[in-house]
């Protein structure tokens, strides 16, 4: 195989780097397979305790994704970045990935603010795209946070992508994503349309539910 040759399989990988990181990507992943772990054990512990507390859960439903090597590899590949753990350690952000989809808009900032406010967790980025909608639509709120995985002879603080999103954030997002995959990324222009009303019918809706909610029971939480 030569330089130019693409990379798609581990058994590409294998071929241009060696044994050595492919083992060492094995052990990679696991970091943030536990980071995962710590994530979703504090968010569910919020979450009981504010059911415990409140009428309604802030939280619909989690769900978690570590990327899969091959799609580690497709990002490298697509970034430019050098296949070596520290590289990958440095430029791919979004390795572990939790989605936390709530029902009101108020709970998505109160789970930021929450998990934000540990003192073993680091805020290190936020794209805040339900202040700010991308041109398509798309609304969520995103955040990189770093948390301190111990392992048997250090720790590591491994970054996590977080998206916190409404119920109806997510049902565009995912039907969006669907449209867009089948169409490779060429959505026609009628359909692009219909989504960016679809997604401002979605935004009226998550404001609509939260002014209800106000006025049946006096407060926004
Ligand atoms: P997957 O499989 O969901 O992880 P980057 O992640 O750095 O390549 P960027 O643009 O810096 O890209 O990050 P951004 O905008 O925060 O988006 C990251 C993730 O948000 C995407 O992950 C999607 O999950 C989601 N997302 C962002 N924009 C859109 C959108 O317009 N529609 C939908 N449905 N989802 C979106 P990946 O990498 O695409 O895939």
């Amino acid at each position: 195989m030569t330089t130019t040759d693409p990379i798609t399989t581990l058994v590409d990988l294998v071929e241009a780097s060696g044994e050595d990181l492919t083992r060492d990507l094995t052990r990679f992943r696991m970091r943030y397979k536990f980071a995962i772990d710590e994530i979703s054990t504090k968010i569910a512990i919020l979450r009981e305790e504010f059911e415990h507390n409140h009428d309604h859960s802030p939280i619909e439903h989690v769900r978690t994704r570590l990327k899969s090597p091959e799609s580690l590899l497709a990002k490298a590949r697509k970034i430019g970045c050098p296949l070596t753990i520290d590289a990958l350690e440095e430029q791919i952000r979004d390795i572990a990935g939790i989605r936390v989809v709530c029902p009101f808009v108020s709970d998505v900032y109160w789970i930021m603010e929450m998990l934000g406010g540990q003192s073993d967790v680091e805020v290190v980025e936020v794209e805040d795209y339900i202040a700010e909608p991308k041109a398509n639509g798309y609304r969520s709120l995103h955040l990189i946070i770093t948390v301190p995985v111990y392992l048997s002879d250090r720790v590591v603080e491994v970054p996590v992508e977080l998206q916190i999103r409404t119920i109806a954030m997510d049902f565009w997002a995912s039907v969006e994503h669907s449209i867009y995959y089948k169409y490779d990324g060429t959505v026609p222009t009628t359909l692009r349309d219909e989504l960016g009303d679809a997604a401002r019918t979605a935004a009226d809706l998550d404001t609509t539910m939260a002014r209800l909610r106000t006025e049946v029971h006096g407060t926004a939480r």
